[in-house]
């Protein structure tokens, strides 16, 4: 069975997400970030930067969150929640993939270190209007792509709406505005699968 090392409400909730809407059996393995449990040498052997997530699938470990997803979606080509490798479907795929990671969570989490994450005087607070226009401007390009569309590569859900959901979760989450219906209509419609209440109801069990 597949081993997730995992927090409630972190990156980690992506791969909870993934596995709920594969249907694959897994054990959730809490690593208490808050009481240092990520920093311990025996977790670190997991995961060389102290992070969830991470998952040992039969002693193949990996970690990173986006790279979890294709690895649990390639091993289940039957779930259609990534797109076959080499097809156009999977470049659009990689391509919005890309952009969730780099465009649209890195401004969010800038936000979120410089606010509550880092310890406060690692905090530089000039750096948050910058930070809330770069994720603005990310957004606006989501709304545009996503205007008219149930999902992210059209009509059937993937890994990738998995990304865009769970950012903008954490925007709301961190009372970051997305200035976009679109997108805000989008994150609630993904938030009542079944599957997204499941991870609900998992995570509530180590909360
Ligand atoms: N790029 C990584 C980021 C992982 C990450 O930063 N995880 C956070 C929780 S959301 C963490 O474990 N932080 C603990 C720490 O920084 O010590 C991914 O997407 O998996």
């Amino acid at each position: 069975m597949i081993k997730l090392y995992a927090y409630p409400r972190s990156r980690s909730t992506r791969v909870v997400w993934m596995l709920e809407e594969l249907g694959v059996d897994y054990e959730f393995i809490k690593i208490d970030l808050m009481a240092g449990e990520g920093q311990t040498s025996e977790f670190k052997s997991i995961h060389p930067d102290g992070k969830v997530p991470a998952i040992d699938d039969d002693g193949f470990v990996l970690t990173e969150s986006a790279a979890i997803l294709n690895y649990l979606g390639d091993k289940h080509p039957g779930s259609g929640l990534i797109p076959k490798a080499g097809t156009p479907e999977r470049a659009r795929y990689d391509e919005w993939s890309y952009f969730a990671l780099t465009e649209l969570e890195q401004p969010l989490w800038t936000v979120g270190k410089h606010t509550f994450v880092l310890p406060e005087d690692k905090r530089v607070a000039e750096m948050l209007p910058i930070a809330h226009w770069e994720f603005l401007k990310a957004c606006d390009v989501l709304s545009r792509w996503l205007d008219g569309k149930e999902y992210a590569l059209g009509d059937s859900f993937t890994a990738v709406d998995i990304l865009f959901a769970h950012t903008l979760r954490w925007a709301d989450a961190f009372k970051v505005p997305t200035g976009s219906e679109v997108l805000d209509a989008y994150r609630d419609r993904l938030s009542e699968r079944a599957a997204f209440k499941r991870v609900v109801e998992k995570e509530s069990q180590f909360s």
